[in-house]
C-alpha cells in the first residue's frame, strides 16, 4: 500500500496533541535514583506483574479515556477490557490486526492490596515500572502519579500520598505507541486512503516492529522515610589492590538539621565482609579490598563475571531510621588508546553480535526462560559480547551479564537519527542519562553507544553528536563512548567524538549481493579507512546475510545457509587480516537470532539475519560461528576448545603413509 501525503485528519491531531500530555504536573516524579527494588531487611518488594485489564482507546473518540477519566474507576465499569498480561508487548497476545497494528493509545489496569503494616513502620510506597513504550501516564486510585517518555528505560514515583492502607488500591496505565520526528527513537505518522476512508498510520526507517506496552516488570516496593535514593561506583586496579568508589545520595529529608551517617561494607560471594566499613559515616568513600578478586569477561578467565556486594547502611539519628541497600559489584578497570580496548591491563578482542529483545508472542515483553536460553547459547557459541542493539534492555537481562561476564555495548534508542532538532537532541541526552543513571555500575557494561546509523553525513551532525558525546562524558568518564555508524568514512560529521569506531556494513548482501569475492577487500579498506583518517581502535559492529532456515543451494546463493555460511567466512578472512594490523579490536554479527519487523516485501516473516531462528534453533550458521568463537579463544585467551565437532574419524586408523 502507497503511503500518500495528505493533511493530517481531525483525529490524528489529537493524537500528536496528546504525546504532549496536557495534564497536571505529576504527583512525585523521583528525579534522583532508580535503583533496582531489592529486598532487604529495611524494604519489602512486592510484584504487580501477572494478567491486567486492557482496553484500546476508541477509534472515533480517543481521548474518551480522558474526557471521561477512566482513571476514576476500574477500566472494566467504563466499557469492555480483554485480559492482557504484563509484562509483554500487546501486539502479537490477541488474534486481532487492530490490536498488533493499533496507533495510539491504549489503557491498562490492575488492583493491588497495600498492608496497614507498611502504614505503622511509616514506610514509603513506591511504584516502578522497568519500561513502558513509548509513552506511559500512570494514576493510582484515580490520582496521577508518574508520566514517563522513552521506551526501554525504567521510571517510578513516591506513591504513598494516594495509597490506601489496609485496603485494595487501583493502577492506571495509559501508553502511546506514537513516534514523531521528535521521539528517540524517530517516526512519522502519514495518512492513506483506505476503502474506509482516510487513516493514520505510524512509519519509521529503523528495522524492527515497534512492539508497545507494558514490556517490563512493575513493582511495589517500600523504603524507610529517609532512604538510599542512589548509589555510584567506580573501581580501580592498583598491584594487587582493588579499589571501590562509592557516592552515597539520599532522599526524604525535608529539612535536615543533621546529615544522615552512611556504612559500607563489602561482601564476597558468600557474603563474608572482607572491607569493614571505616566508622565515620560519609556518604562518600574509598573501600580498598586487598588481592581483589577481579570481575573478567567469560572465557578471559576461569572465574568470569566475579560480583561483589556493596553493603549500604544509612542511618539517621534524627529520626532513627536505617535504610539497607545492597548492590552487587565488579572490580575492574577499562582503558583505551588508539589502538587497544583494555581490561584489566589485558586486550579486549570482542566476539559477538547484535540482538534484539524479541520473541514470538511476547513481542519485547520480558521473559525469563527466554533470557537464560539466550545467554547459554552466547556461551555455547563462544561469544564475549554483545550490543544492546538498538534500546536498552531490560535489567533482569544486564543483570545474567554482569554474573556470567558478558560484555556490553550498552546502546541509546537513538536509531536512524536524522532531522536533528533541539528538541530531539534534548531527549536523545535525557535517553541517555537515564540510561547512564540505570547501568553505570555495572562491570558488564564497556561501552556507551549512543546512536545506531545515525544519518551523521548531515549538516548539523557535528554540532548535535558534539553535545551528546559531552553531555556522556559529563556523566561518565570510565567508558569509552562509541556508536554504531553506517556513513561512509569520508562523509561522516561524527565519528571524531567517539573513542571507539564501529562500523556496519553488509558487503555481499545489500552491496553486490550473490558476490562473495568482493567481501574481503572491502571490509578491510574501509576498517583501514576509519583507522588511518581517526587513529581510534575499530570494529565491525554488523555484517550478515537474510537466511531463511532450511533453504538449501549449493553452489551457495543468496538467502540459503550455505550463502550465509561463506559470507561470514569471507568476513572472517577479512578480520584476520585485520587482527594482524592491531587496531581492530572485534565482530559483531547481525543478528543473534531472527526478528520481527514491520511488514515489508525485503523481509519474510520478518529479519531472517539471526545465526539461531526466532526460536532459538541453530542454523547451519551458528555451527559456524561457534568454530570460529572458540578458535578465536584458543588462540587469543588460551581456552582449551569445546568440542564443537562431532566424531568423524580416529586419527589413530588413518595409514598416513598412503595419503
Ligand atoms: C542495519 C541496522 C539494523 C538492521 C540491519 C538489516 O544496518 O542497523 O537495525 O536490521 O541493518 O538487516 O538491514
Amino acid at each position: 500500500m502507497a503511503l500518500v501525503t495528505a493533511p493530517l485528519p481531525p483525529l490524528l491531531l489529537l493524537l500528536l496533541l496528546l504525546l504532549h500530555w496536557p495534564a497536571p504536573a505529576p504527583a512525585d516524579v523521583s528525579p534522583g535514583g532508580v535503583l533496582y527494588p531489592r529486598e532487604s531487611e529495611t524494604r519489602d518488594v512486592r510484584s504487580l506483574d501477572g494478567i491486567w485489564n486492557f482496553r484500546l482507546a476508541s477509534e472515533t473518540d480517543p481521548l474518551a479515556g480522558f474526557t471521561h477519566k477512566w482513571f476514576d474507576s476500574d477500566l472494566a465499569q467504563t466499557g469492555e477490557t480483554i485480559p492482557m498480561p504484563v509484562p509483554s508487548s500487546y501486539n502479537d497476545v490477541t488474534q486481532e490486526k487492530s490490536v498488533r497494528d493499533h496507533l495510539g493509545l491504549v489503557w491498562y489496569d490492575r488492583t493491588f492490596y497495600v498492608p496497614d503494616a507498611w502504614r505503622e513502620k511509616k514506610s514509603r510506597v513506591w511504584l516502578r515500572f522497568g519500561s513502558v513504550n513509548y509513552a506511559a501516564q500512570v494514576w493510582v486510585n484515580g490520582q496521577l502519579a508518574v508520566v514517563h517518555e522513552i521506551g526501554h528505560l525504567p521510571f517510578q514515583a513516591e506513591i504513598t500520598p494516594a495509597v490506601k492502607f489496609g485496603a485494595k488500591n487501583r493502577v492506571t496505565v495509559v501508553v502511546d505507541n506514537t513516534l514523531l520526528q521528535t521521539t528517540v527513537p524517530q517516526g512519522r505518522i502519514d495518512s492513506i486512503d483506505t476503502d474506509n476512508g482516510t487513516r493514520a498510520v505510524q512509519s519509521y526507517t529503523f528495522d524492527f516492529f515497534n512492539y508497545a506496552g507494558i514490556h517490563r516488570p512493575v513493582h511495589l516496593y517500600t523504603t524507610p522515610a529517609i532512604f538510599i535514593d542512589d548509589i555510584s561506583v567506580n573501581t580501580d586496579i592498583e598491584g594487587d589492590l582493588g579499589v571501590v568508589f562509592y557516592n552515597i545520595s539520599y532522599g526524604g529529608y525535608i529539612q535536615p538539621a543533621s546529615e544522615p551517617t552512611c556504612y559500607v561494607d563489602l561482601l564476597d560471594k558468600d557474603g563474608n565482609i572482607v572491607v569493614a566499613d571505616n566508622g565515620q559515616g560519609d556518604l562518600q568513600g574509598r573501600l580498598d579490598v586487598p588481592n581483589a578478586k577481579l570481575w573478567w569477561p567469560y572465557l578471559m578467565h576461569e572465574n568470569p563475571g566475579y560480583l561483589y556486594t556493596l553493603q549500604v547502611r544509612l542511618k539517621s539519628n534524627e529520626w532513627g531510621t536505617e535504610d539497607v541497600y545492597r548492590l552487587p559489584i565488579g572490580i575492574r578497570k577499562l582503558e583505551w588508546n588508539e589502538t587497544s580496548f583494555l581490561i584489566n591491563s589485558k586486550p579486549i578482542y570482542l566476539r559477538g553480535f547484535g540482538r534484539h529483545e524479541d520473541s514470538d508472542i511476547r513481542g519485547k515483553g520480558l521473559d525469563y526462560p527466554l533470557i537464560i536460553k539466550d545467554y547459554n547459547l552466547i556461551k555455547w557459541i563462544g561469544a564475549n559480547s554483545y550490543r544492546t542493539s538498538h534500546y536498552p534492555y531490560a535489567e533482569e537481562i544486564m543483570d545474567q551479564a554482569d554474573q556470567q561476564g558478558i560484555l556490553i555495548i550498552d546502546e541509546c534508542p537513538s536509531v536512524d537519527t536524522e532531522n536533528y532538532s533541539p528538541t530531539l537532541l534534548q531527549k536523545h541526552a535525557d535517553s541517555l542519562g537515564e540510561l547512564i543513571r540505570r547501568d553505570k555500575n555495572r562491570p558488564s557494561v564497556v561501552m556507551w553507544s549512543v546512536a545506531n546509523e545515525a544519518r551523521t553525513h548531515l549538516t548539523g551532525a557535528d554540532t548535535y553528536f558534539g553535545y551528546i558525546v559531552e553531555y556522556v562524558k559529563s556523566l561518565d568518564t570510565t567508558r569509552p563512548v562509541t556508536m554504531a555508524t553506517a556513513r561512509g568514512f569520508s562523509e561522516d560529521k561524527a565519528a571524531r567524538f567517539m573513542d571507539i569506531i564501529g562500523f556496519n556494513r553488509y558487503n555481499g548482501w545489500y552491496s553486490n549481493a550473490g558476490k562473495i569475492d568482493t567481501i574481503k577487500k572491502n571490509v578491510q579498506l574501509e576498517a583501514e579507512s576509519w583507522f588511518f583518517k581517526f587513529r581510534k581502535p575499530i570494529f565491525m559492529t554488523e555484517y550478515g546475510a537474510d537466511t531463511m532456515p532450511g533453504l538449501h543451494f549449493d553452489p551457495d546463493y543468496i538467502w540459503s545457509e550455505e550463502y550465509q555460511i561463506a559470507l561470514m567466512s569471507e568476513h572472517f578472512k577479512a578480520f584476520d587480516a585485520l587482527r594482524e594490523q592491531g587496531f581492530f579490536i572485534g565482530e559483531m554479527i547481525w543478528n543473534f537470532a531472527d526478528f520481527k519487523t514491520a511488514q515489508t516485501y525485503t523481509r519474510v516473516g520478518g529479519n531472517k539475519k539471526g545465526i539461531f531462528t526466532r526460536d532459538r534453533q541453530p542454523k547451519s550458521s551458528a555451527h559456524h560461528l561457534r568454530r570460529r568463537y572458540w578458535a578465536l579463544s584458543e588462540e587469543i585467551e588460551g581456552t582449551t576448545r569445546q568440542t564443537v565437532d562431532n566424531y568423524i574419524i580416529s586419527s589413530q586408523t588413518l595409514d598416513k603413509t598412503e595419503l
